[in-house]
């Protein structure tokens, strides 16, 4: 494990820390809005007065914080590994180099002691997962890791109501910021009630130091919508959507290729439009991440006081 200078520096001062996957800059978005975006992301992060952790494995080296070069290298690399669960072991030991996705992304933040991490969206349950079985290892991950993850809400091309059936067999806390809705990515309502519903960073944060205390496994999911002005209509994607699906069945994608191919054939088919509503969600994210670290340490600090 290697952390960078801002990070190392960070955990020195016991700073708040906020973890950053990197699969939506290899396989979720385009070059060069993929580089502009993860550095934007950090900047966000920054302003909220958190550390960000981009995290990777590079040569064989799981990175914590990621350098500029070593993100704009990432960003322009062509077929890197996209690494879960599964694979993270594997590429460090064979010396390889992958970007990681959500799953990935929490095991590196737990071993790195980093208890928040932003993204754009989790994978779930696809639609025909009774057939297909394809589940993403993130749902699993949320079960046993303690990290609390910042997304907005599901993919629209996910079956949502299946991923939240799983999420709760697994209970994972999931919480929608500031509504009573589950948020649809690209759209701030799915139609579908949350399970909670919290209106600040500092409720968050206490549920997040409760469930430590309370010894419980697993993180929590944070599902905050994409701001007003940027969200795309269910009913706009909704044809987009099928037809992305159906060419992703008549060429055969499967597996680790779907959720790549789907967001790709969107972006095309959106004319952009879902690039631009992805960029913006993820910032909204790493806001929000940044103010429940801060709000994490903060609660730390109060009880280690009071224990003193
Ligand atoms: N959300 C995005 N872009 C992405 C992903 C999610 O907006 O690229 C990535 C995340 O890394 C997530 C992964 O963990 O897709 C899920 O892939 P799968 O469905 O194969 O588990
Ligand atoms: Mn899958």
């Amino acid at each position: 494990m290697k952390f960078s200078a801002e990070v190392e520096e960070a955990r020195e001062g016991n700073l708040p820390l906020v973890a950053l996957e990197s699969t939506i800059i290899t396989h979720g978005m385009p070059y060069p809005q993929n580089v502009e975006t993860a550095m934007l992301v950090e900047r966000t992060v920054r302003e909220a007065g958190a550390v960000p952790a981009t995290i990777a494995v590079i040569d064989g080296v799981l990175h914590i914080g990621l350098s500029e070069s070593e993100l704009t290298a990432l960003g322009q690399a062509q077929s890197v590994a996209k690494l879960s669960r599964a694979d993270i072991a594997a590429c460090i030991a064979t010396g390889g180099t992958g970007a990681t996705t959500v799953a990935a992304t929490m095991i590196a933040a737990r071993l790195a002691g980093i208890e928040v991490f932003a993204t754009g969206g989790i994978g779930g349950v696809h639609r025909g997962a009774e057939t297909t079985f394809d589940i993403s290892a993130d749902l699993a991950e949320l079960a046993q890791t303690a990290v609390t993850v910042v997304a907005a809400g599901a993919k629209a091309i996910l079956d949502i109501p299946k991923t939240l059936e799983v999420l709760e067999t697994y209970g994972v806390p999931v919480i929608a910021m500031g509504q009573d809705s589950f948020p649809a990515f690209w759209s701030r309502d799915s139609g579908l009630g949350a399970p909670l519903r919290m209106d600040s960073a500092t409720e968050v944060a206490a549920a997040h130091v409760t469930r430590g205390y309370m010894g419980l496994p697993g993180g929590q999911l944070v599902a905050n919508p994409i701001p007003v002005d940027e969200e795309i209509p269910p009913q706009d994607l909704a044809p987009i959507i099928a037809q992305a699906i159906s060419e992703a069945e008549a060429q055969g994608i499967a597996s680790k290729s779907v959720t790549p191919f789907l967001l790709a054939r969107i972006f095309e088919l959106t004319e952009g439009q879902s690039l631009r509503a992805n960029i913006a969600l993820v910032l909204n994210n790493a806001r929000l991440a940044g103010e429940i670290a801060c709000e994490i340490s903060a609660l730390r600090a109060d009880a280690t006081e009071n224990t003193a």
